[in-house]
């Protein structure tokens, strides 16, 4: 009874993240096994066809977010459509195999991507899946913590089979995604309290992410 209604009192967020990788690198698997800890297996996984999303609620210590996770199909002919999911997502999850140097490629070209087309500053995790296929590794850890260090990411390698920081993962978006979004508050904040006596207007600079989206 004192967990519920310490819970009920818990501020509450919502953002949207989205999963993007080439095809067969694990994305559907990885929110499968996130939101109904499930391992992957092939009457359950089929391929993806555009997007689609599963909403998961996650407990932060000060704070329950609400994640809607679009998880997005990696087929090229696809690719066009999915710029019009990123616009409104806050975080991403860039997935792709070690065992495939062509996935590490398109993973580095979607993080360019996205730095380039979202004026917001995305969150992005990079994850490298299927880390329990050891023996076919192509994709060190090293080269791909070298390109996460220069491109600001998250970096884990993830495994659906054993379920190695699947969780993480999640959990870790929606961790910094939360600090981004209280350190803003906390700044715009700031700019109220420097206002000049209590019938002054408060002017708040700043980009709306809302406004960019149609520039
Ligand atoms: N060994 C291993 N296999 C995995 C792992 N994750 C996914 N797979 C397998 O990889 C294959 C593709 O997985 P999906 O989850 O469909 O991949 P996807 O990225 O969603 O593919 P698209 O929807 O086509 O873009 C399936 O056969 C999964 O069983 C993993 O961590 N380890
Ligand atoms: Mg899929």
């Amino acid at each position: 009874m004192k967990r519920l209604s310490s819970l009920s009192f818990r501020r509450s967020s919502k953002y949207e993240v989205m999963l993007l990788g080439n095809a067969a690198v694990g994305k559907s698997s990885l929110l499968l096994r996130f939101a109904s800890d499930m391992a992957p297996s092939p009457s359950q996984i089929t391929p993806t066809i555009g997007a689609e999303f599963k909403v998961k609620t996650i407990s932060l210590p000060n704070r329950v977010v609400r994640l809607k996770i679009w998880d997005t199909s990696g087929q090229k002919r696809f690719k066009d459509v999915l710029s019009t999911y990123y616009y409104r997502c806050t975080g991403a999850i860039i997935v792709y195999d070690i065992q495939s140097r062509e996935s590490f490629e398109e993973a580095m070209d979607w993080v360019v991507e996205l730095r380039e087309k979202t004026s917001t500053g995305m969150v992005i995790v990079l994850a490298g899946n299927k880390a329990d296929m050891e023996a076919n590794r192509v994709i060190t850890k090293n080269e791909a913590e070298e390109f996460a260090a220069l491109h600001n990411l998250i970096f884990m390698e993830t495994s659906c089979v054993s379920g190695m920081n699947v969780h993480n993962c999640f959990v870790e978006l929606a961790n910094v995604i939360q600090s981004e979004v209280d350190e803003k508050d906390s700044r715009t904040k700031k700019v109220k309290g420097s206002s000049h006596g209590k019938w002054s207007c408060w002017c708040i600079t700043g980009s709306s992410p809302e406004l960019n989206k149609t520039k």
